[in-house]
């Protein structure tokens, strides 16, 4: 029997590795994988082909319409926030126009297929902006519809691109003959900050979390770029890989919005280097805010509302704080190094 051919753009990047290695262990998908870095050795074995290029390739895109029948898009790729702030429009090039070329590329498989393909955004608390650190303190938890000023072309990028997703799925060619024939699937997760044991995030402003426990682990000095009472939602990556394939599976009939908050643990900057000092006591890790970056982050939520998703489509985190770092992070890191 054919297996169902499932694309996942920004392959080489932190989440595309976690689930390439999960989709490819289970066997049951044929995976394309895209990347402008060329992927990883040991990935290559897990996919059916992978492809070095670019998402605004619309050539390269035209060439996988015609060659795949493609159920499922894992759109990963994107520039991160800080990255972003040194080339918005570079970044808006990647992340809007990209975007919507896989949204085109996604109508094109609907169309040809005459269903709906499964169109999976990782989006992020980046799209939230939080006017002022009281604010930012007294906002709670906060729901998907509140606080939706970013302040970083990444944020506006991926607010956008939501909209972009909802419009694919609902209102395409809304005054053509043929509408309804070409919807998207279309389904969102805004990410807190991931954690992987395995690999780092490059570009992003979450990224003092990861980078403060791997430099620990190396034995090598870190300089964490916001304030210790810094505090963001975070999520173990095994976590986010887990959101993704459990909102990829839902029935459709069960989701009442198109993108959905997810989240695991609450931690300031503080806690966090606590944690890793304890489990690596030489560690050197110092304070040294970055202002901008400090501003970032201090416009996005301490925590958010996952309630809907937890609603819709059950989610529910396996790794809280305590079993983020004792039974996932620590361990890897130690034996990764
Ligand atoms: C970033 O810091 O840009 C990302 C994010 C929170 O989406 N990790």
């Amino acid at each position: 029997m054919r297996k169902e051919v499932v694309l996942i753009t920004g392959a080489n990047g932190e989440m595309g590795h976690g689930l390439i290695q999960h989709l490819g262990q289970q066997g049951t998908f044929d995976i394309i994988a895209l990347d402008v870095q060329p992927l990883d050795d040991h990935l290559k074995p897990y996919c059916l082909r992978a492809i070095q290029g670019d998402i605004l390739d619309t050539m390269l895109l035209g060439r996988l319409v015609a060659e795949f029948e493609i159920r499922t898009i894992y759109h990963l790729a994107s520039i991160l926030s800080t990255k972003a702030e040194y080339n918005p429009e570079a970044a808006h090039r990647v992340n809007v126009e990209g975007t919507l070329n896989l949204l085109r590329l996604a109508v094109e498989q609907s169309q040809w297929q005459g269903k709906p393909v499964k169109f999976l955004y990782p989006s992020s608390i980046a799209v939230y902006g939080l006017p002022d650190l009281e604010t930012k303190r007294c906002a709670g938890k906060v729901k998907e519809y509140n606080w939706l000023e970013p302040t970083t072309m990444y944020g506006c990028n991926k607010l956008y691109c939501e909209h972009l997703g909802r419009y694919y799925a609902r209102y395409y060619r809304q005054l053509a003959a043929d509408y309804g024939q070409s919807s998207v699937d279309f389904r969102s997760i805004r990410f807190p900050g991931l954690i992987s044991a395995v690999t780092l995030p490059t570009g992003g402003t979450s990224d003092y979390g990861p980078e403060m426990l791997h430099h620990a682990a190396q034995g090598l000095p870190y300089k964490c770029f916001v304030r210790p009472d810094t505090r963001l939602p975070f999520m173990a990556m095994p976590d986010a890989i887990k959101a993704l394939l459990q909102l990829e599976a839902a029935p459709r009939s069960a989701l009442s919005q198109y993108v959905y908050n997810v989240t695991s643990f609450s931690i300031s900057a503080e806690e966090f280097y606590q944690i890793v000092k304890k489990a690596f006591p030489e560690a050197e890790i110092t304070f040294d805010p970055h202002p901008n970056r400090q501003k970032i982050v201090d416009s996005w939520p301490e925590d958010v509302d996952d309630s809907a998703a937890r609603q819709d489509w059950g989610w529910q985190p396996d790794y809280d704080l305590e079993r983020a770092f004792s039974e996932y992070l620590i361990p890897a890191v130690r034996q990764r190094y």
